[in-house]
């Protein structure tokens, strides 16, 4: 169970058809600048291609993959890196907020307002039927986009995300929603996204 103060900074997003908890501002043992920092200096950064209609584009972000196991993600297959001693003291905050495991992480670097990332589901058979996905931001606030799938009653709903907190999706969030984070008309500097994965063996 969490404890009475961790509930009370929990928000739980009303959305039909999804699992979303989010916390606005998490304890990560050091200044979000610092991480922020770290994170951008330490990390092995990568560009990958992916192709669409079969054309290769390079992905407008930077990113690597940390963790235990290897993964497919939107048709490109990421060997992991080792776990850093930083990551590993990230995850071990995250799993006691959200109570879930994670044995994976993909960092997304978004340099500036250049940088964002298509509408898609991580729905890869990989994370299983009902995956939970834990995403920490830091820098930078952007805004998170969600869109149904097939309800074209319901609007795009924008969640702004501050360096800081974190996004919990759970349950059927994967199935029935997808998601993304828009580029920006307005100047922006940089953010890291931490987004926590457990993959399946
Ligand atoms: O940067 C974000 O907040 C979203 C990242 C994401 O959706 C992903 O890595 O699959
Ligand atoms: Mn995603």
């Amino acid at each position: 169970m969490h404890d009475l103060l961790s509930d009370f900074e929990i928000e739980r997003l009303p959305l039909p058809d999804a699992d979303l908890l989010f916390w606005r501002q998490v304890d990560l043992g050091h200044s979000y600048n610092s991480l922020l920092q770290e994170l951008i200096d330490a990390s092995d950064w990568r560009q990958e291609e992916i192709t669409v209609y079969g054309k290769p584009y390079l992905q407008p972000r930077l990113s690597a993959w940390h963790g235990d196991l290897s993964y497919s993600y939107s048709g490109i297959r990421l060997e992991p890196l080792p776990w850093t001693p930083t990551q590993l003291d990230l995850k071990a905050r995250v799993e006691a907020l959200t109570e879930h495991p994670f044995n994976s992480v993909l960092l997304n670097y978004y340099r500036d307002q250049r940088d964002g990332m298509g509408m898609h589901s991580d729905d890869e058979r990989e994370l299983g039927p009902q995956p939970a996905i834990a995403s920490l931001s830091l820098g930078e606030e952007r805004t998170f986009l969600l869109k149904h799938k097939t309800r074209k009653d319901l609007k795009t709903v924008k969640l702004a995300l501050p360096g800081g907190s974190l996004l919990l999706m759970q349950g059927d969030t994967q199935q029935y929603w997808r998601h993304g984070i828009n580029k920006e008309r307005r100047p922006c500097g940089p953010r890291i996204n931490l987004t926590f994965r457990n993959i399946r063996t």
